[in-house]
């Protein structure tokens, strides 16, 4: 009898949502610590625990795999792309990469319906709300660059916008705080 209790089809996508979700901490972590480099602290300390929610993703897919017994696969994650040029850049950057990872978790959500393996399809949701959450600060931190003067925002604008960051709630809690139900 056959007891692993998803496709190998949806097991190869979940293992690759897995890696994809560390690639995305990997993103965060570069643009963090970029943001430290140029004296950003409010920005980096924002994207150094969103770093740590995106390992939680990854934790969280892991477990349901096993969960589901099937066969977890760890692979290399790939390098994070160049430094960001200045700080509407990063926004940019970083609300790219959500909406690609958005991209690819409605892949995941329609093979499951496909296959109408509805424990996976119902796992999926907690992953589309995630994103729905995690575009909306993206576009939220890019709407302030812009009145804040996009690319070529500078002084006193960057400045609010950074110390605004590091005043905000702790919408990423750090990793010790979390646990994979509730990433
Ligand atoms: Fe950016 O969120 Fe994971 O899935």
């Amino acid at each position: 009898m056959d007891i692993q209790r998803v496709s190998n089809t949806i097991q190869e996508a979940l293992n690759a949502q897995m890696t994809r979700e560390a690639h995305a901490a990997q993103i965060y972590l570069s643009y963090a610590a970029w943001a430290a480099d140029n004296g950003f602290d409010g920005v980096a300390n924002f994207l150094f625990r969103h770093a740590g929610e995106e390992r939680n993703h990854m934790m969280k897919i892991l477990e349901y795999v096993l969960q589901r017994n099937g066969k977890v696969k760890v692979t290399a994650i790939p390098a994070p792309d160049a430094d960001p040029k200045n700080l509407n850049d990063c926004f940019e950057k970083v609300l790219k990469s959500e909406i690609e990872n958005t991209e690819e978790i409605y892949k995941l959500v329609s093979m499951s319906m496909a296959e109408k393996d509805w424990a996976t399809w119902n796992f999926m949701q907690w992953f589309v709300k995630e994103q729905i959450e995690e575009e909306t600060l993206a576009l939220n931190l890019l709407a302030k660059m812009k009145i804040a003067g996009g690319e070529n925002a500078k002084g006193d604008a960057l400045y609010a916008i950074d110390r605004d960051l590091a005043n905000a709630p702790d919408d990423a809690r750090s990793a010790e705080d979390v646990t994979t139900a509730d990433p």
